[in-house]
């Protein structure tokens, strides 16, 4: 009788037996990845069944080439080789997921010279001790190698043979697909979300899907016209929302600064961290001009990036349109659609001067290239700010108040009125991006680092905003600017929430996705010095409303503007946010979250919707999926190249150069002599730069007096007063 583990080794002496033994390894490793790091939300036992079955067809159509190969070695090493592939695609994948919540796309691959520009540290940080399974395999192989436990199979399959298994691979992967359609009806033609496509099919499946789609979108554009264009306007007009005269061109004329906060989610205005039974307060400022009546504050503010995140935002923000379905707008396509962003109109309309200040390297998401587009002027980035050392800087550029400091020097220079953008950046993933002195806001004490650094460096964001003010303040700029801020995107990601949960008063256990979905929620305040109509709204909206509401605010009706959102103080507006992944959407009275139904207000969930929430419900979910796809013919057919309904003339961008700016910026102020608007020539030719004053963590909390020193000088006094009156 042989042993079980003479049969083993006996099966891995074949050919056949060994590739089986392969796509053993690779469902074992396939099943940790779905069940432990990716999240495929799986609904039922049958979507269960499905990510059971679906990483043998593939794998075996894959492997199964091998099978051609007659000569020994070559069959071993094409064996291998295609199985390092597939294992490469899985872990990388499970990696990915972590912090992007989504899988690799073709694009991503091909984008990640530009946009993975220092993500080493990073990367880094997203290994798990137990990632250690998916080497498992590999201990075994060169075990099993170096021990010589079984013989080389010399014996080639034939033709015939291989064949067979080919087509036997190619008929399993047909009952797959539809099985998978039973569950979900034009699962590939319709395209619902990435993660419907893993958990029914497998990554390999999802890859050749979206490579397909890669390739569909490079057609949509090239086959695109005003027709299209056409349809887009006419939903724009039916949808835009006339000003509120209250509030219609309340700064106008201003100068506008956005602060762009980095990874900064409402919960943590008015949030105190709870640590030992002391609770400190995460972003002091932030929360002073939340409730400050020279705000505009808004309670439920959605960010609806994707995976294009920071590039997202921006697009979100300044164009009023989404980012793309897969990868990043500003990395696919910013470079080269014709474009309307905030920076050209205001030039356009209102002379104004236009700048961009961030720390990191310019080429980062395409910035270089979709800043000309947008019509900035300048774009500061880390090359005109000091040099980057571990001291002062992560991998994603200068800490806030450096980067802040740095800007002062050509802030000042810029003719008024200006509007510029600061994009911050140390409350960046991984949270543990601080050093020296600005070390000290207590970390919380959760299982997750995470999460554990992300109050720290949130403060150290709210303490650089606070100093920028004062500098607005001494500055003078302050009282002729307003200062739009909003939160990017999430920085804690839906994976990480129920460690979250405890330390803002929930219970893990209860968690649902409806406590996903307002997490979610990012801020966005619009401070107006001196004005005070200021007051929080409890409007939904998102990041695409953000650029109508300004507009409003700086008195320009945004009617003749392909721009998809609704101003957010406007009396019309309709309150429906989409978000960009996965066909979620938030009304004030229903939340359609993750193919459940919410009531926004309390959280409960309803199972079973009457006619009318389920008509509602409908509705609110057709229309964002609607506005999402005006947006993507926008986009992805370049569509504003057709445009005639305004006579903003396109960016020429061979007029932009981001070189030697300072140089620049001086010979303009000499050029208009008294004319010359910017503040360094308004104060004399005096410079602000000594007024920025930021002071480190350290500085603003000095540390009491260290406790064994107080309690011995303690004792040491009542013992010596306490001596005499004896
Ligand atoms: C990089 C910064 C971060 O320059 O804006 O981008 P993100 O990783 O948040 O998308
Ligand atoms: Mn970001």
């Amino acid at each position: 009788m042989k042993t079980l583990r003479q049969k083993f080794y006996h099966t891995l002496s074949f050919r056949l037996g060994f590739l089986a033994v392969l796509i053993g390894f690779y469902w074992l490793k396939s099943m940790w990845a779905y069940h432990i790091d990716f999240h495929l939300g799986l609904e039922n036992p049958y979507q269960l069944f499905l990510t059971l079955i679906n990483p043998i067809p593939l794998s075996l159509l894959i492997l199964g080439i091998a099978l051609y190969v007659k000569q020994t070695k070559a069959f071993y090493g094409t064996l291998l080789g295609l199985y390092g592939l597939l294992n490469l695609l899985l872990v990388a994948n499970a990696i990915y997921f972590r912090e992007f919540s989504d899988f690799i796309t073709i694009t991503t691959m091909l984008a990640t010279s530009k946009v993975s520009a220092g993500l080493g540290d990073a990367a880094l940080n997203l290994f798990r001790p137990w990632d250690i399974i998916y080497l498992l395999d590999v201990f075994f192989l060169v075990y099993a190698w170096r021990k010589k436990i079984f013989p080389l199979d010399s014996r080639p399959l034939t033709n015939r043979l291989a064949i067979a298994v080919t087509s036997f691979s190619a008929l399993l992967f047909s009952i797959n697909l539809f099985l998978a359609e039973i569950d979900r009806p034009e699962l590939l033609s319709r395209g619902f979300s990435n993660t419907y496509v893993v958990r029914a099919l497998g990554l390999p499946a999802f890859l050749g899907y979206d490579g397909n789609q890669t390739y569909k979108t490079q057609k949509i554009r090239s086959e695109a016209d005003s027709a299209d264009m056409a349809i887009v306007a006419d939903y724009v007009a039916q949808h835009q929302v006339k000003p509120n005269p209250d509030y219609f061109g309340l700064a106008k004329g201003k100068n506008v600064i956005v602060l762009h906060l980095e990874s900064f989610q409402q919960f943590l205005i008015d949030y105190k961290l709870p640590i030992d039974g002391v609770e400190h307060e995460v972003a002091p400022f932030l929360n002073s001009l939340y409730h400050d009546q020279q705000t505009f504050s808004f309670a439920n503010f959605f960010h609806q990036v994707k995976a294009g995140k920071t590039s997202d935002s921006e697009t979100l923000m300044e164009l009023s349109l989404f980012g793309l379905n897969q990868g990043s707008y500003f990395v696919q396509y910013g470079g080269d659609n014709t474009q309307q962003a905030a920076p050209h109109i205001l030039g356009e309309l209102g002379n104004y001067t236009s700048a961009v200040f961030h720390g990191n390297i310019g080429t980062f998401w395409n910035r270089n290239s979709v800043y000309k587009q947008w019509g900035y002027d300048y774009w500061f980035d880390q090359s005109y700010m000091s040099k980057a050392t571990q001291e002062n800087s992560f991998q994603y550029g200068l800490n806030d108040k450096v980067m802040f400091a740095d800007s002062i020097k050509y802030l000042e220079r810029l003719q008024q009125p200006f509007y510029t953008k600061f994009i911050t950046v140390s409350n960046h993933y991984p949270y543990q991006n601080l050093s020296g002195d600005e070390l000290g806001f207590p970390l919380a004490k959760t299982k997750d680092d995470t999460i554990n650094g992300y109050f720290a460096t949130a403060n150290y964001l709210d303490a650089s905003i606070k100093a920028f003010f004062d500098y607005l303040k001494a500055s003078g700029l302050y009282d002729n600017s307003i200062i739009v801020m909003y939160g990017d995107h999430y920085g804690i990601s839906n994976s990480r929430n129920t460690e979250l949960a405890s330390l803002i008063g929930k219970n893990p256990e209860t968690w649902t996705d409806y406590d996903n979905a307002m997490l979610q929620r990012v801020p966005f305040m619009i401070h107006i010095p001196g004005m005070d109509k200021g007051f929080i709204s409890q409007t939904f909206g998102g990041e695409v409303d953000a650029l109508p509401t300004l507009m409003h605010l700086m008195g320009i009706d945004n009617q003749a503007f392909i721009q998809l959102g609704q101003d957010l103080l406007s009396k019309d507006n309709q309150q429906i946010v989409a978000f960009r992944t996965s066909n979620h959407v938030i009304a004030p009275d229903y939340t359609s979250y993750a193919g459940k139904i919410y009531k926004t207000e309390t959280g409960e969930e309803i199972t079973n919707p009457d006619d009318t929430t389920s008509v509602r419900v409908q509705e609110i979910r057709d229309a964002a999926k609607q506005q999402l796809s005006m947006s993507d013919k926008v986009q992805t057919g370049d569509l504003l190249r057709f445009y005639t309904g305004n006579d903003l003339p396109k960016v020429d961008i061979s007029a932009i150069s981001y070189i030697d700016s300072f140089e620049r910026l001086i010979a303009i102020e000499q050029e208009l002599g008294k004319q010359s608007k910017s503040l360094y020539s308004q104060l004399g030719q005096k410079s602000t730069q000594s007024l920025f004053q930021a002071p480190t963590y350290l500085e603003l909390n000095p540390p009491p007096p260290s406790e064994p020193t107080t309690k011995a000088s303690d004792a040491e006094m009542s013992e010596s007063s306490s001596t005499p009156s004896d």
